[in-house]
């Protein structure tokens, strides 16, 4: 909770006008200290820095604001009973409020969301706290019929649009492995190989990002062309394994140099590959990982 010095400063707009919004519209209605002072809970700050955008940069009334906030508030859909459970993670509010606007469609808000948690936490935990178990509730409730696949292709495409905005930010050592990252055919489970691609590229690789369902068909041409040195593969599926293996003994004879990662739920480790490495799902052990290699 912060009080109403805090909350200004966060938002960065004067404590007359927090004060204005909620006594003459009713725009939020903070919690009060026993001594009666306002406490701000992160659902009023992010609803106070909805109207503002509002305000501000749509060039929409405070008044008009305040009555599509409110409204959008009364079209959400509840939280079913079994989210409730397997969500009650430090950051299932966020989590929470973006499936939310996920469930309808609303893309405005989802963005907004996104953009107000970047600003308030670090990237690394909005990518592995929020958006990944969010992704997780948006498969099982797509899986369950609860959304579209229209759902999830909207949520898929922002997503991947926050992440390419990060890999773009980190600047890259030519003395590095060039890397491809991407799935077999089939294959098209992709937040994994982001989270991964991301990690490589906080610590300087240059990472080309193909992504899921990618054929085999050019890819010898492709690493040999441009000297591409680590390829990351992502399996969700373990039916896919075959498929993956095949891709790796290809690109070996094609590049006998070339080094793979694996990763995802559905990789089945085999031994007796030099030029492989099964990664986990933690970032520790990547990191970890990393710090062995002699790049
Ligand atoms: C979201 C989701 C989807 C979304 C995918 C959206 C997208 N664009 O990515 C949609 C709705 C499209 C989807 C579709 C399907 N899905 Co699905 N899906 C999921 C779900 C719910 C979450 C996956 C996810 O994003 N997890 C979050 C990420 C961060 O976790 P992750 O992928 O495991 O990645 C972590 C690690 O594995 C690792 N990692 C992953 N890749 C890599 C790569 C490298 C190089 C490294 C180092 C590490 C690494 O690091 C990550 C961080 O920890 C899972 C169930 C679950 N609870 O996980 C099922 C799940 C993966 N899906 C599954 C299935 C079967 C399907 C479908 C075939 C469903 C169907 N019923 O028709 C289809 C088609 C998929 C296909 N052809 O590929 C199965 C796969 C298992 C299996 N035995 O095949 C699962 C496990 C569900 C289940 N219990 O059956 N799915």
């Amino acid at each position: 909770m912060y009080n109403i010095k805090a909350a200004a400063k966060i938002l960065d707009m004067p404590k007359v006008t927090i004060r204005s919004w909620e006594t003459r519209y009713s725009a939020i209605t903070p919690a009060r200290t026993e001594s009666g002072h306002r406490l701000y809970s992160d659902q009023n700050l992010e609803d106070l820095k909805w109207l503002k955008i509002q305000v501000q940069n749509n060039g929409m009334k405070i008044s008009e604001a305040v009555k599509k906030l409110h409204a959008s508030r009364k079209q959400f859909i509840t939280p079913t009973g079994d989210f409730s459970q397997s969500n009650n993670s430090e950051y299932s509010e966020q989590i929470n409020q973006l499936f939310q606007a996920a469930a309808e469609m609303d893309a405005e808000r989802f963005n907004y969301l996104l953009d107000l948690h970047f600003s308030l936490f670090h990237h690394q935990k909005v990518f592995f706290s929020i958006i990944a178990p969010l992704m997780i509730r948006i498969g099982e409730a797509w899986e369950d019929g609860v959304i579209s696949v229209a759902h999830e292709h909207m949520i898929t495409h922002i997503v991947q649009q926050r992440f390419n905005q990060f890999f773009r930010v980190f600047p890259t050592s030519p003395t590095l492995p060039k890397v491809m990252a991407l799935s077999p055919s089939g294959e098209q489970h992709q937040l994994g190989l982001l989270l991964f691609t991301l990690f490589l590229r906080e610590n300087g690789f240059s990472v080309v990002y193909i992504g899921p369902d990618t054929p085999l068909d050019g890819l010898e041409e492709m690493v040999v062309k441009h000297n591409f040195k680590l390829m990351c593969l992502s399996i969700a599926s373990p039916a896919l394994m075959g498929v993956a293996n095949q891709y790796m003994d290809t690109l070996s004879k094609a590049k006998p140099e070339m080094q793979f990662i694996l990763g995802g739920q559905g990789v089945v480790e085999q031994k007796n590959n030099s030029n492989r490495w099964y990664l986990g799902t933690d970032l520790k052990v990547w990191q970890q990982w990393l710090a062995e290699q002699n790049f």
